[in-house]
């Protein structure tokens, strides 16, 4: 399979993230994407290759205008105010409050934020174009004929709205992928996110749409991020009624209970009879992961791909979380040496 990377993530650097009313190092760092590169190097994975640029243009498919124009900006905007620290939104509208968008970058950093433990400062925006791109080049290889390519983006995207920024994530980059196959002609795409935490963006971005099928297997948001969706009883609305599908899991949930629920995800693809798939893949379900409490081991990863072949579609994976820095490797690339046909 082949991999797109950037070397640009690593404008990805910020110092901080609000945990336990501390600001500690962040747990989403450039290592994950680099320790996931020096493993496709060493099991010869297949071609590494850097993205082509596609401009704001699939980017503003599933964004507004307006939320890419303040994240281009706002470290910017930020400085300008004399700030000492990085970017980070520490006010929201509440229930009862207006929903517009204010002048100061203080007001327009919670407009465009559902979360505060995502800093922003230079080089974010790079980054995370380049992690667009990364995504849009996989894409372009499927399109053009390969049976999947790996996505070796960073940051994620998952938690990306069409309009907010959170848990690390900018750019919906599974949902900029899944509207470009649509765009280009591909009649229906499923969206299916592995990754421990809900895929509350992509969900959102597709919620009234039947033409993209979304399913997130994910920790109760009862309990963990984002704990504001997420739940069982969301299932899409209006045209796409029955076009959402989410599966949660209790702490402690070994594979054995995950691949039941991912077996019912799969029936539901193939139901669905899609053109093309995209895996939005975490690998913050290891056993390991410090932020996170599912029980997959690295062997199950193997397992997870060679089932997600078998579905036998036309493939985008594109890289979410995943924070157990000396797995993250062995773990993501063991999905894409299953669907390969390793065991
Ligand atoms: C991003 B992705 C940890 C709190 C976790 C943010 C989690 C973002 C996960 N103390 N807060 O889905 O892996
Ligand atoms: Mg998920
Ligand atoms: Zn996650």
């Amino acid at each position: 399979m082949k991999t797109v990377f950037s070397p640009l993530h690593s404008r990805r650097h910020v110092q901080t993230e609000l945990d336990g009313g501390l600001l500690i190092a962040p747990h989403e760092k450039p290592s994950r994407a680099e320790t996931i590169l020096a493993r496709v190097k060493d099991q010869a994975l297949g071609e590494i290759l850097e993205p082509e640029e596609f401009g704001l243009g699939p980017i503003t498919r599933v964004h507004t205008p307006d939320y890419v124009a303040f994240l281009e900006t706002c470290w910017r905007d930020w400085q300008a105010e004399g700030k000492p620290g990085e970017a980070i939104p520490a006010v929201w509208a509440g229930r009862g409050m207006r929903h517009r968008v204010p002048k100061d970058i203080d007001g327009r950093l919670g407009y465009y934020s559902f979360a505060a433990e995502t800093s922003i400062s230079d080089g974010t925006w790079e980054a995370a174009r380049a992690s667009a791109n990364v995504a849009l080049t996989a894409q372009k290889l499927v399109a053009q004929g390969e049976r999947a390519a790996f996505a070796l983006c960073r940051p994620p995207g998952h938690h990306a709205h069409a309009d907010l920024f959170g848990g690390y994530c900018f750019f919906n980059n599974a949902a900029v992928v899944a509207q470009a196959f649509r765009d280009q002609g591909y009649g229906k795409v499923a969206i299916l996110d592995v990754d421990f935490h809900h895929g509350n963006g992509t969900q959102a971005i597709f919620y009234n749409r039947a033409d993209v099928l979304t399913i997130s297997l994910h920790g109760d948001p009862d309990l963990v991020f984002p704990h504001f969706l997420g739940f069982e009883d969301e299932l899409g609305e209006g045209p796409g009624e029955g076009y959402n599908l989410n599966i949660v899991y209790p702490p402690g949930t070994p594979y054995s209970t995950w691949s039941q629920g991912l077996e019912t995800a799969c029936r539901r693809i193939e139901a669905f009879k899609p053109d093309a798939l995209v895996v939005a893949l975490g690998v913050d379900t290891f056993e390991g992961d410090p932020i996170s409490f599912f029980k997959l081991t690295s062997a199950d990863y193997l397992t997870l791909g060679n089932r997600l072949q078998q579905l036998g579609l036309p493939t985008v994976f594109t890289m979410e979380g995943g924070y157990d820095v000396d797995a993250i490797g062995v773990n993501a690339v063991n999905v894409m040496q299953g669907f390969d046909g390793k065991s």
